[in-house]
């Protein structure tokens, strides 16, 4: 039978430990799922059917104990939300500036052309939630999950944040156009989907439940993800540029995957022939 609206097994708050987190530990969760898995695509609740499938796809390159730290939280929170679920890792395989966007848009169309999900949600690896009622399901606007940071206090950081989690049904992501792929580096390119998730009428959705906190990991500024100079004036073209540049412009070369027991990581190398124009 169907599960219930309101999963039973919700707890509310998570305490948040990372210190006694290390990487050892997700062995443990990849046990846990084993035990929890009925078809090998989905981790099902094992006592009920579930009423949404969602996608979690995480941007990614070189954050292997913030991996960890991520799925041992995540898994437990999706499994007491009883949803059906998969999480993609699209791993930027290259030393080029780290391009989230891109990235987004790869995880996207990877998880789209495997299954239909009831929601794709692009996720940050450095932020954990708080609390298990914060649903990892989608809306009639899109979802904006991470607005409360510890990072920034726990208030929203400013009006039209996108950044960090962000979930999309299959119709928002396509009519959207994703995200934009052009920008490379750090910046801007949350700002730009505000920008399309407004134009195209869909607008995002805030939870007013104060429980909606997410712990963000500490780390310092990447080396291979600098400050993208350009930022500013690409944001100021993002209008113009929603159906020119995104998911419908997406080039796919040199994809890998591993299906590791709890997550799937999808290698993605920028081939030289879409080598961007380096803009300083
Ligand atoms: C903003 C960044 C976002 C980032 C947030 C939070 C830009 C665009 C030029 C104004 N936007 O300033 O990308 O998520 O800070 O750190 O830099």
């Amino acid at each position: 039978e169907l599960c219930p609206k309101t999963s039973p097994l919700l707890k509310g708050t998570i305490t948040i430990n990372l210190s006694g987190l290390t990487i050892n530990e997700t062995e443990s969760t990849k046990k846990m799922s084993l035990y929890w898995l009925s078809v090998p695509l989905y981790r099902r609740p094992s006592d009920c059917k579930c009423r949404n499938k969602t996608a979690i796809i995480v941007p990614f390159r070189d954050r292997e104990q913030h991996l960890s730290y991520f799925l041992y939280y995540l898994h437990r929170l999706l499994h007491r939300q009883q949803l059906c679920y998969v999480i993609f890792v699209v791993d930027q395989n290259d030393d080029k500036p780290f391009n989230r966007g891109r990235l987004s848009n790869v995880g996207f169309k990877y998880a789209s052309n495997l299954s239909n999900f009831d929601c794709y949600i692009i996720h940050d690896v450095d932020m954990i939630a708080e609390d298990d009622r914060i649903m990892y399901t989608c809306n009639r606007q899109v979802v904006h999950y991470t607005f409360l940071l510890s990072k920034f206090n726990y208030n929203l950081v400013y009006h039209g944040y996108a950044g960090g989690g962000i979930g999309y049904t299959k119709e928002q992501f396509e009519k959207t156009n994703g995200f934009p792929n052009e920008y490379y580096g750090w910046g801007g390119e949350d700002d730009d989907i505000n920008i399309r998730i407004n134009e195209k009428g869909f607008g995002i959705y805030r939870s007013p439940e104060p429980f909606y906190r997410f712990t963000m990991i500490r780390h310092g500024r990447d080396s291979g993800n600098p400050p993208y100079v350009g930022r500013m004036e690409r944001l100021g073209k993002a209008r113009q540029r929603i159906d020119v540049d995104g998911l419908n412009s997406l080039v796919i070369t040199n994809l890998k995957e591993v299906k590791h027991k709890t997550y799937t990581r999808i290698y993605i190398t920028r081939s030289r022939s879409c080598e961007p124009l380096r803009e300083v």
